[in-house]
């Protein structure tokens, strides 16, 4: 068992596990202070601003918590939660690893909740793009300021009775950078707090820095309770059939209900950083984006930074974490999931990660395919929905090479699995949530309050048909173009049955805190604040017509990087091609791949698939977003068709 496990046993719950001192004196110990009637069992209520603090007092009235807990962060604080969370069966311990748990949650809680989503604003239309009558919107949901009063009455009173409420001081960003934005998350999960000290900078110094700058964005989260009062996974507290995920950009306000899962409960990440993140980001000039942030350098030491956007399980992840195949590059991982970007003033895009850890895909993760996320999860790191091995570690599909011989293997619900079983062993939505700092390829820029300079953004997705392996924009306007017409093939990440090729505009569908015409718009203006980098177009799914990928992927995929390396540098090594710039034949390093690749099967621009694409992108603006999407835009896919007319 591990050592913590024995350091905790006889530690009182309940209690705070700080010598007390004089009172004077501040201390972490809050059992003699009280919010509104309710006892604060840990922390300080006095280190809570005044705006803080009535924030939290709301919250109590509204939820009727036993307890409150202010979370200052602390290893002490994250033990007496990992106690807790052993004790009441949340999580069991991963022995085979250095201070790794996994946790299992109710099986109807797996998965981000789009339908569940809402932003709510006065006006239907700041949120939403109108659809043509009887066409279902897919740009997100909006609900109106009495809609969303109702849908808190109906759920939170008395919703944290017999729990404790934990407040959770937290920035999105590196403390102090001028690009972080501060949050307060209120929630009655353990796992969230624990999830939350991983995925942002979280605790006291986040509260000492609110006194010099005021502003934070309100977070109210609960695992809720089923009206019926009957909890099936008492271990795994939720209420599915009620779950609802608000937001009230006008308020920087988040308010969370019913699940505790990933997106829906860990707030800093999607709530956040990008749906308030998004409206924030509109009204003070930047881009709040779905997207990685790498670092590249070549052999002869020039090194750039680029972002790319993909939708949920496509990638980012390995791309983050590139393990180049190409001799003498490097890559550096700034972030895997978001990117906050903005215009220094000498008009260069700089970018932070927003996060501090990884909420990574398990299924699929290897030692073939992303050796350095390997390298990186097997300490300090709680997964959840991962199967669980006979000698304490994890298994999901993917690792059968990294799996010691002999070992039983329990799949996520907790029976016991073999290959022959039929159904997978972890969910394909199971997740690894692990510090950044622990990547072995981290970049020494990752926490650089200026941000990064960002040389190109990449679009791109799961396109088995048609699509190349890469392709340039003609411009800034082009670009945008490419980033709204993007589409992709549907993952685990969220509740989407089946494998249909779905549009998801920037890859930020889900995501859009306001309407997704203005929102072009505003990626639009960008172009008039500053010097904008190159936009391409990446696809590394495209099948060949034998049925099987025509592109190895992974580390090969830094020959793509080189060939954008080069263009930002201006080198002319492309082709213009009806869809944007592609590499001129030759100019893609190909040397020394294992195996052939078929260079015109892989950049074909097969006619009729264009046009039906072209056709098809016009039908999803038409319907989906009408007069809201800007004029450059319609005229950007008109340039498309006449040049695809002419292939
Ligand atoms: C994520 C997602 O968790 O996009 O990052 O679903
Ligand atoms: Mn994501």
């Amino acid at each position: 068992m591990p050592e913590i496990i024995e350091q905790l046993k006889e530690m009182p719950l309940g209690n705070c596990a700080l010598p007390r001192q004089n009172k004077n004196q501040q201390t972490n110990c809050g059992l003699y202070s009280h919010i509104r009637g309710t006892n604060v069992s840990f922390g300080n209520v006095s280190s809570l601003t005044p705006s803080v603090q009535a924030f939290v007092e709301e919250s109590v009235a509204l939820c009727q918590p036993d307890q409150v807990h202010i979370c200052d962060g602390s290893e002490i604080e994250n033990k007496i939660l990992i106690k807790l969370m052993l004790d009441d069966g949340t999580i069991i311990p991963l022995p085979k690893y250095e201070n790794c748990w996994l946790a299992r949650t109710n099986p109807a809680d797996v998965a981000r909740v789009e339908s569940r989503t809402f932003i709510c604003t006065e006006h239907k239309d700041d949120t939403i793009p109108t659809p043509t009558e009887g066409v279902k919107g897919t740009l997100g949901n909006w609900i109106s300021p009495s809609g969303f009063d109702q849908a808190i009455q109906e759920r939170f009173p008395g919703c944290m009775k017999g729990r404790t409420m934990y407040v959770v001081p937290f920035s999105m960003g590196p403390l102090g950078s001028a690009l972080s934005k501060i949050g307060i998350e209120i929630t009655d999960s353990p796992y969230v707090v624990a999830s939350m000290r991983i995925m942002a900078r979280m605790g006291s110094p986040v509260l000492e820095h609110l006194r010099k700058q005021g502003d934070f964005v309100r977070a109210l989260h609960s695992v809720g309770t089923p009206s019926n009062g009957v909890m099936e996974h008492p271990s795994w507290p939720c209420d599915p059939e009620r779950t609802i995920i608000l937001h009230k950009p006008a308020e920087n306000l988040i308010v969370s209900y019913g699940s505790g899962y990933g997106g829906n409960s860990l707030l800093g990440k999607k709530c956040f950083a990008l749906r308030i993140g998004s409206t924030i980001a509109k009204r003070e000039g930047w881009l709040a984006e779905h997207m990685l942030i790498l670092g590249i350098t070549n052999p002869k030491g020039e090194k750039k930074y680029i972002t790319a956007a993909f939708p949920s399980a496509c990638g980012k992840t390995n791309l983050a974490m590139l393990n180049p195949s190409l001799p003498g590059y490097k890559v550096e991982c700034v972030g895997d999931d978001i990117a906050w970007m903005k215009f220094d003033n000498d008009g260069i895009l700089r970018a932070i990660n927003p996060e501090n850890g990884f909420f990574g895909v398990a299924p699929g993760t290897s030692i073939e395919t992303n050796p350095i996320a390997m390298a990186t999860i097997f300490k300090n790191t709680i997964f959840t929905n991962v199967a669980y091995t006979s000698d304490g570690g994890v298994y999901w599909e993917g690792m059968e090479s990294s799996l010691a011989p002999n070992v039983e293997i329990t799949d996520w619900l907790g029976n016991p699995w073999t290959k022959e079983s039929g159904k997978p062993a972890a969910h394909p939505n199971s997740r690894f949530c692990t510090p950044a700092a622990q990547c072995p390829i981290i970049d020494t820029h990752w926490e650089d309050p200026k941000g990064v300079p960002i040389s190109a953004i990449l679009f791109g997705g799961r396109r088995p048909a048609g699509v190349p392996l890469i392709y340039e924009s003609r411009s800034w306007s082009h670009g945008v173009f490419v980033g709204a017409a993007m589409r992709s093939e549907s993952t685990a990440a969220a509740e989407h049955k089946g494998k249909v090729i779905m549009h998801d505009p920037f890859a930020m569908r889900p995501f859009f805190g306001y309407n997704f015409g203005h929102y072009v718009q505003h990626w639009l203006s960008m172009e008039s604040r500053g010097n904008v980098p190159k936009i391409f177009h990446v696809n590394w799914f495209r099948k060949g017509s034998n049925g099987k990928f025509i592109w190895p992927g992974y580390g090969e995929n830094s020959r793509v990087l080189e060939w954008i390396l080069r263009r930002c540098s201006g080198e002319q090594c492309y082709t213009d091609a009806a869809i944007g710039r592609v590499p001129a034949e030759g100019h893609l390093n190909l040397a020394n791949m294992k195996d052939d690749i078929d260079y015109q099967e892989l950049f074909s621009l097969p006619k009729e698939f264009w046009l039906e694409e072209v056709a098809e992108i016009r039908n999803y603006f038409d319907s989906q977003v009408g007069s809201d999407l800007p004029e450059q835009i319609y005229e950007e896919l008109k340039q498309l068709k006449e040049r695809i007319a002419q292939i």
